[in-house]
């Protein structure tokens, strides 16, 4: 399949979707979001796939949703359409995916990347969600993302001013894992995602669901859910190949069962 905002590549196990709209710094509109959700449930349906990477160009991860497609949107489209909607089900993948972000991630930009289950920074990325000054706010998770990212008062003040947040201050908040030189941002990425999709795919599908559970829950019910699935790891073939290849010292070959 085609497609022309993004550019889709394949290393390995490794999923790579890279926002190619350079001459609007990558802003989202619904044909990119369209894009990666049908590329996504690709990767999600192909058994050869362990991990997805999203980056995009050294300027701008994405610079927010387009503007110029939405300004003259009224409330009735919006509500019918269920304007943004589509971009949860990016949320809600199962597999994990990394976002590798250089230059601006800004608005639906910074959302995006927060839907990621990481973010790795190049040393030139810059977060911020500067929708205030557009007169609106942020509309696909950034109020509710940002804040369990960075705490009340840094995303009260982000959202209120439109801030933006250097890669320093966000690796040092949280929002980031790691901060990496720019030229390196999509091999690091790449790399880590590698090792990712080496392991024990069932076993990253469930780590990946019971660390967002902790979003969702008490801690009492979290740790409850935790242990429940890990209980139900030892029913895996890859546990027992793991922990055997531990024991032997040599390398586990999963098989994803
Ligand atoms: N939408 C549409 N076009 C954009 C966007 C955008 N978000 N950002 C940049 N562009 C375009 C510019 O219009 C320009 O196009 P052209 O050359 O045709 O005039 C081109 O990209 C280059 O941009 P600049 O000339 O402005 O580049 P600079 O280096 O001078 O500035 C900035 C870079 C600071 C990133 C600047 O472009 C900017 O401020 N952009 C807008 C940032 C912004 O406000 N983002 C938030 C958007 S609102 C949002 O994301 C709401 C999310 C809610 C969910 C959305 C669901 C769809």
């Amino acid at each position: 399949m085609s497609y022309e905002t993004i550019i889709v590549e394949t290393r390995g196990k490794v999923g790579l979707v890279t926002l190619n709209r350079p001459k609007a710094l990558n802003a989202l509109n619904s044909q990119v979001i369209g894009e990666i959700n049908a590329v996504l449930d690709g990767f999600e349906r192909d058994p050869g796939i362990g991990a997805i990477v999203i980056t995009g160009s050294e300027k701008a991860f994405a610079a927010g949703a387009d503007i110029l497609e939405m300004k003259a949107k009224t409330y009735p489209e919006s509500y019918l359409e269920d304007f943004i909607t589509t971009w949860d089900r990016i949320g809600q993948r199962r597999k994990p995916i990394i976002a590798a972000v250089a230059g601006y991630a800004l608005g639906g930009g910074c959302e995006l990347a927060m839907m990621c289950d990481f973010i790795l920074a190049a040393d030139t990325a810059k977060f911020g969600q500067p929708e205030i000054k557009l007169g609106v706010m942020p509309g696909a998770g950034g109020t509710q993302r940002l804040t369990r990212f960075v705490g009340k008062s840094k995303a009260m003040e982000m959202c209120l001013t439109g801030r933006l947040m250097d890669a320093a201050e966000a690796e040092r908040v949280g929002l980031v894992s790691r901060i990496v030189p720019a030229a390196d941002l999509v091999a690091e990425a790449m790399k880590v995602a590698a090792q990712i999709a080496d392991l024990s795919l069932p076993a990253v599908m469930m780590t990946k669901e019971s660390v967002n559970r902790s979003y969702e829950t008490t801690l009492a019910e979290g740790v409850r859910f935790e242990r429940r699935v890990f209980h139900a790891m030892f029913a895996m073939a890859d546990q027992k190949e793991g922990m055997a290849a531990f024991a032997e010292k040599r390398p586990a070959d999963f098989k994803n069962r």
